[in-house]
């Protein structure tokens, strides 16, 4: 049975012994940061914060920080994460709309929202704000159907957010379909603390239509339920802990936004302009636990999905014109920016890899910054064989091209004024005049020690 609800999830991490419950009071501007700053160095557990400073609701963090708790998250295992993953994104489910539900429980309009009831979190001392990390952004299109997405949102005041669309993402999509129509206002419901297939569901990136609370139905194989919002016309998820029921205006209202400390480790610089949205409505369980994913200097959470997310997204895109892709992987290591590419050797004909890793920058929305292509001896989850590979299959004058210049994210800090950066193409497979033998042991003995590895009295 899929997780239905953030409660669930948080009780089989608790009997898999990946949950720590912390009852000493914390406190959400410095403290939860740096707890959860010292579990991704420590690859720790996840955390309940049961007592927080200021506020009745308990913090969830570091549900995903792991492929183990992705796999448990998504009822498997580890071994199977990736090809799981990757056959159950295919198969959509559409959600189911229920008429009652737990997230409207407790329901605050008008003067009665108050943001300053949640227990938001500070993660970073530079941070210019309360930001939520964990919003799950969900749009609705009579066009192009529903939007799930998490965008970093920061607080302006007790019933108003700034909310961050950037043009190659969705939410951006949808603002500008509204504008086209004529409409007043962009209603956009936000949803913390929600089952964690819909939570990886808003990591991927299908194409402008297709629908992420699809793939969440996909990933954990039944319809997600929702239900219709009290004050706005859009659906969320009817087990989630908390529901910001917003309206942006068109256009957007603006004022200064930021810093914030971003997924690639470096706290941005203010935005002057960023739009803002008003919040309508609160809608909550009872029992609501509030959900932060911590990021900022890497490890952290963020990269293990978006590692699966993004490198499936590829994967899915470059086998259509490329049939030797056997898979993509974007490792939590190469920070959601370096995508790894494993061909088939036997199936690779002469000048594809260089194709290949050309067409590469097509997906992720162009954004990344490093692609290395491998042979299929190679395992590309482990960056340290991708790094043997590199060094040992590569010539760089012949092997490695840069496009110089191009389009990458601005929140790269050696990126230049506009954004631009330089990329780097390597083909890493092994080349025609290549004369290495793989020193290891044959399969059958490795098998055979496999077998009898307890005999040997290894545990
Ligand atoms: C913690 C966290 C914060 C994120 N913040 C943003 C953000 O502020 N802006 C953004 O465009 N994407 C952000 N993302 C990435 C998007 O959620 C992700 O790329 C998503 O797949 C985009 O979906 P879309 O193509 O439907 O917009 C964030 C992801 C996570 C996990
Ligand atoms: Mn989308």
């Amino acid at each position: 049975m899929p997780f239905d609800s953030l409660a669930s999830f948080l009780a089989r991490l608790d009997d898999e012994g990946e949950l720590q419950r912390i009852a000493l009071e914390v406190d959400p501007a410095g403290e939860i940061g740096a707890v959860c700053r010292r579990l991704n160095l420590l690859k720790g557990p996840a955390v309940l914060f049961e007592n927080v400073k200021g506020s009745r609701i308990p913090v969830a963090g570091q549900l995903l920080a792991s492929n183990r708790r992705i796999a448990i998250a998504l009822e498997t295992t580890e071994q199977d994460l990736y090809a799981e993953t990757m056959r159950r994104a295919g198969n959509l489910i559409r959600p189911e709309i229920v008429s009652r539900a737990p997230c409207q429980q407790i329901v605050s309009t008008g003067d009665a929202v108050n943001l300053d009831d949640l227990p938001i979190v500070t993660n970073n001392p530079d941070d210019g704000g309360r930001y939520l990390t964990a919003g799950h952004v969900i749009l609705k299109d009579p066009e192009l159907g529903y939007n799930l997405a998490i965008y970093r949102m920061m607080v302006r005041s007790r019933n108003e957010l700034y909310l961050r669309f950037i043009p190659n993402h969705h939410g951006w999509a949808f603002l500008k379909k509204a504008e086209a129509r004529g409409s007043q206002v962009l209603q956009i419901a936000v949803a913390i603390g929600v089952d964690p297939a819909v939570y990886v569901a808003s990591q991927f990136e299908p194409m402008l239509g297709a629908n992420e609370m699809d793939i969440a139905g996909g990933l954990r194989r039944k319809p997600v339920e929702m239900v219709r919002c009290k004050t706005i016309d859009c659906e969320v998820p009817a087990h989630a802990s908390i529901v910001l029921e917003c309206e942006m205006r068109i256009p957007p209202p603006t004022g200064t936004e930021g810093p914030f400390g971003e997924f690639l480790g470096y706290t941005t610089t203010t935005v002057e302009n960023e739009s803002y949205m008003t919040v309508k409505a609160i809608t909550r369980r009872e029992d609501a636990i509030y959900h932060n994913i911590w990021l900022g200097r890497p490890p952290h959470e963020h990269l293990w999905i978006n590692g699966l997310s993004y490198g499936i997204q590829a994967e899915h895109e470059l086998k259509v014109r490329f049939p030797p892709v056997k898979a993509a992987y974007a490792p939590p290591s190469g920070l959601s920016i370096k995508l790894v590419v494993q061909v088939d050797s036997k199936t690779t004909y002469p000048g594809m890899v260089k194709n290949l890793l050309a067409a590469s920058m097509w997906t992720r929305g162009s954004l990344w910054k490093e692609v290395v292509v491998v042979d299929d001896d190679i395992n590309l989850f482990d960056p340290e064989e991708v790094e043997w590979a590199v060094l040992t299959r590569v010539q760089a004058e012949r092997d490695i091209m840069i496009l110089p210049r191009a389009r990458g994210t601005k929140l790269d800090p050696s990126s230049d004024a506009d954004g631009l950066t330089d990329k780097i193409l390597i083909d890493a497979t092994r080349k025609k005049d290549f004369k290495g033998t793989v020193a290891e042991p044959r399969r059958e003995t490795m098998d055979r020690v496999a077998a009898r590895w307890k005999d040997y009295g290894f545990r």
